[in-house]
């Protein structure tokens, strides 16, 4: 099976008793739509799995980019002492910072700004629309677009393409007053795999107490891991 996820920003705990939930197994894949550091506690750690499993596959989110955006500032003013650089880069993750190495910084590095399969576009906030609400393909998007761009989370953004796009960015309780998964079905279709969708909007608010949550592509079922104990901000 296929998941989809957006937006854990450090909750490592959470994330793998979601992974318990669905019974994640080799034979399956996760997508993950960007934003897996900051504000939580366990930032590195959650990076090192990800970046390691052979069937997790992960893009860019705002948070990740930013990093980079720093660690190459910091390159430029002091390229040749790398253990000051590595403690620099480590000192700016909040919890388990220390667990940073080279090897996660140039994976970090190497991840792409969107992942294209046949039935769905993973991006981490969304893709600019054309004038006849067609998608513009991402490989022609700015990278800004799809990092930051908030209308594409807008309810009455319904693109027209054939490829259901997933993103998150933006917790959807803003939009439905909710922490759970918007799926954008198609007119008359079943909702039983992600073609029936036109967009996933993926954030369930992990960082603010919410969940964690995932849809899986090849059923249409969104599952949750709640905290053992709810967060109130
Ligand atoms: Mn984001």
């Amino acid at each position: 099976m296929r998941y989809i996820i957006s937006d854990i920003h450090g909750e490592y705990g959470l994330f793998m008793r979601l992974l318990d939930k669905i019974k994640f197994s080799d034979g399956d894949t996760v997508f993950v739509c960007g934003d897996m550091v900051d504000k939580g506690t366990e930032s590195v750690r959650l990076l090192k799995f990800l970046l390691n499993a052979p069937n997790a596959r992960c893009i860019l989110g705002n948070h990740e980019y930013a990093f980079l955006t720093y660690y190459w500032a910091v390159m430029k003013t002091s390229p040749a002492d790398f253990d000051g650089v590595l403690r620099n880069l480590q000192s700016r993750f909040y919890g388990d910072g220390r667990l940073l190495d080279w090897d996660t910084v140039d994976k970090l590095e190497a991840l792409p700004f969107y992942i294209e399969e046949p039935d769905f576009i993973c991006v981490h906030a969304g893709l600019p629309l054309t004038a006849e609400c067609g998608l513009v393909p991402p490989e022609k998007a700015r990278t800004t677009a799809i990092l930051e761009d908030r209308t594409f989370m807008r309810p009455d953004v319904a693109p027209r393409g054939e490829k259901c796009v997933c993103f998150g960015h933006t917790p959807t309780r803003n939009v439905c007053g909710e922490d759970k998964i918007l799926a954008y079905k198609r007119e008359s279709a079943r909702g039983d795999t992600i073609g029936d969708y036109y967009k996933i909007h993926l954030d369930t608010a992990t960082c603010l107490g919410g969940p964690a949550g995932c849809f899986c592509a090849d059923t249409g079922r969104a599952y949750y891991a709640e905290r053992p104990f709810r967060l109130r901000y």
